[in-house]
């Protein structure tokens, strides 16, 4: 008898196991990318551009065409391959350390640009592979290794909003955030992705998509208990949502 899938391993991503911690959401992350390049026709002439840090780790499961860049310098990357080969859907994929702190000239940049790439943004509120010190992101009151028991915003400042401040921009063409702590956000995330890709490939424009994730490891939590500080802590204050959408998807 031949056997029919019904849920089966995207094309996009390779059958290797996976180096992240257990429950760790880039898997969910790398997992509904996939499906959208598969969706979308699109393995074939995709170019991801990974990062550094725990988002890097991508590059070891993902089929497309790839390339890693210095810490924070994706979206520069990015654009020249895009600029070289306007053909092919470029994506870049970064944590928050990355794309916030060091990389932050490079994200500002990009976007006020409006380069036709899209950057999806793992934010998870803290420097996850290299151990957990603070990020741009890391929320008031929340432990890190650099910043103590509880971030101070009278030391240090308050945590960045990326979607926010990229929506002060005039030539983004999408900004959206959405989290992968539940079936229903995953599944809006991913319609979200799909979006962004799509805007790209009819040549719109940029496109900047915030997953919010967890780093178990870090916050020193279960996986399980992360998923709550996600929901009790990080989407109040990192509110969900398509904040700028091409006119016709209105
Ligand atoms: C130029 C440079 N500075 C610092 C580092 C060290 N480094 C490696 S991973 C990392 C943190 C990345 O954190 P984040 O972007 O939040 O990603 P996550 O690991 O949480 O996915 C840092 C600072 C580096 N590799 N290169």
């Amino acid at each position: 008898m031949e056997l029919e899938y019904v849920y089966k391993r995207p094309s996009a991503i390779s059958s290797e196991a996976d180096g992240y911690c257990p429950g760790c959401l880039h898997s969910t992350a790398n997992r509904i990318i996939a499906e959208v390049l598969d969706e979308m026709d699109a393995v074939g002439r995709t170019i991801a551009v990974f990062p550094v840090g725990c988002a890097v780790l991508s590059a070891g499961y993902f089929l497309t065409d790839m390339t890693i860049a210095a810490h924070g310098r994706a979206p520069a990357v990015a654009c020249a391959i895009k600029r070289c080969r306007p053909d092919r859907l470029v994506f870049t994929y970064q944590g928050d350390g990355d794309l916030a702190a060091i990389g932050m000239c490079e994200t500002i940049h990009t976007a006020n640009r409006g380069e036709n790439i899209t950057v999806i943004f793992i934010n998870n509120s803290i420097f996850g592979m290299t151990g957990g010190q603070m990020a741009p992101t890391t929320l008031i009151g929340q432990a890190s290794t650099t910043g103590g028991p509880s971030r101070n915003p009278d030391e240090v400042g308050y945590p960045f909003k990326m979607c926010e401040l990229i929506n002060q921009l005039e030539a983004p063409k999408y900004i959206a955030r959405f989290a992968l702590d539940s079936v229903p956000h995953i599944r809006e995330a991913k319609k979200g992705i799909k979006r962004a890709f799509s805007i790209q490939m009819n040549g719109g424009g940029y496109s900047f998509v915030e997953l919010i994730s967890n780093c178990s490891t870090n916050w020193k939590t279960t996986p399980l208990k992360s998923l709550k500080f996600m929901r009790e802590k990080m989407i109040p204050y990192y509110p969900l949502g398509e904040f700028r959408k091409p006119e016709e998807e209105e």
